[in-house]
């Protein structure tokens, strides 16, 4: 019988679909040691795959010097080096595709919560407003709107079916024009913004979409304008996002990602009536978690019975 690989675990995901990782391998948990450092040194080479969630740089890798393969639990991988990777010959693999519906369906929540001020309705209830200050003030309707989509990729499309269920007008932006939708397509991402009512990105992060939503397409949207991103916190600066919140260029925002994860701006913790914050949690249910999980572990047992990868990336 081959020996079972090792597998350096960097970050902890969902703990049922983690453990049976230990099926197959001998897992070592990174997270769990006290002196870092030293872990790495004693456990690093005895390793051939790094499990991790959006984070593998190249000093990671080199505490791997037999590394083979690279877990990484989420669908963007942004926060791992595969040009790098590649490089050394790594694998890199990701979990696309099981988390579709799950975050589509966080990005309607938002914009329904953002559209109707269902976190601020909450509040104003429940600190007694409604029989001393009477009705809450009107909110803004969701069916009948624009909605624009940056990234018309698999978790896009779900957003797309949902809006249409939601009697939205859909338009959407990125890079190539798919020629299997009806939705209108713009080749500008202002102009899409100065067009539709709702703009809700979901596309990768990382170096190629750092800024796109500028402070120009924060300011076209308008003051009653929602601006939902469940992308990733860099594709726009979220001290210009409260700015235009601020000051009412754009009407509210809800946002799920933030650039220094687990850390939020404190220019935007202290918006409190036009802005919804969520702690990256649009794929964040039981039944996704394990999905994704089990993605990482058929693909590590495709690596061990010597099969193609399922999800590989580079
Ligand atoms: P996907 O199928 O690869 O779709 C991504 C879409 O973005 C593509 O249609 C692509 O079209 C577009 N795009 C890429 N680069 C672009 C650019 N520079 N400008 C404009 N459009 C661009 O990916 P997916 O599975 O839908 O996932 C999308 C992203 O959602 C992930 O990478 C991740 O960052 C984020 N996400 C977040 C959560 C969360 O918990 N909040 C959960 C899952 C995923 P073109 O190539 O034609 O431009
Ligand atoms: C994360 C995500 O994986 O898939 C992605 O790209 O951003 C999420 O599903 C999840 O939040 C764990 O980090």
């Amino acid at each position: 019988m081959t020996e079972k690989p090792h597998v350096l675990i960097h970050s902890a995901w969902y703990e049922p679909a983690m453990r049976r990782l230990d099926e197959l391998a001998v897992t070592h948990h990174l997270y769990e040691a006290e002196d870092e450092a030293a872990f790495l040194a004693e456990i690093g080479p005895k390793c051939s795959v790094i499990g991790t969630m959006h984070y593998c740089p190249a000093s990671l890798m080199d505490a791997v010097p037999d590394l083979k393969l690279v877990l990484n639990f989420g669908v963007g991988y942004d926060g791992v080096d595969v040009a790098e990777a590649t490089r050394r010959g790594v694998k890199v693999v990701n979990t696309p595709a099981v988390l579709n519906d799950c975050v589509a369906d966080m990005a309607l929540s938002m914009t329904l919560g953002g559209r109707r001020h269902l976190v601020q309705a909450d509040r104003y209830a429940r600190a007694g407003r409604w029989p001393v200050e009477g009705d809450y003030p009107y909110t803004l309707n969701v069916h009948s709107t624009k909605v624009g989509i940056l990234g018309m990729g698999r978790i896009g499309m779900e957003i797309a079916d949902r809006c249409k269920a939601f009697k939205m007008d859909i338009s959407y932006h990125q890079r190539t024009k798919r020629n299997d939708v009806s939705y209108r397509y713009y080749g500008d991402l202002e102009a899409m913004a100065r067009d539709v009512d709702i703009l809700i990105a979901i596309i990768p992060g990382g170096d190629a979409t750092r800024g796109l939503i500028s402070e120009a397409v924060i300011e076209a949207l308008g003051p009653e304008g929602l601006l939902v991103n469940v992308a990733r916190g860099t594709v726009f600066d979220n001290d210009a996002l409260a700015r235009c919140l601020k000051d009412g260029r754009l009407g509210y925002a809800a946002i799920d990602v933030y650039p220094d994860e687990p850390n939020i701006p404190p220019s935007l913790l202290e918006i409190t009536d036009n802005l919804t914050l969520t702690p990256h949690m649009a794929s964040g249910t039981h039944y996704t978690r394990n999905a994704m999980g089990m993605v990482l572990y058929d693909n590590l047992k495709a690596m061990i019975e010597g099969r193609p990868l399922l999800t590989q990336v580079n």
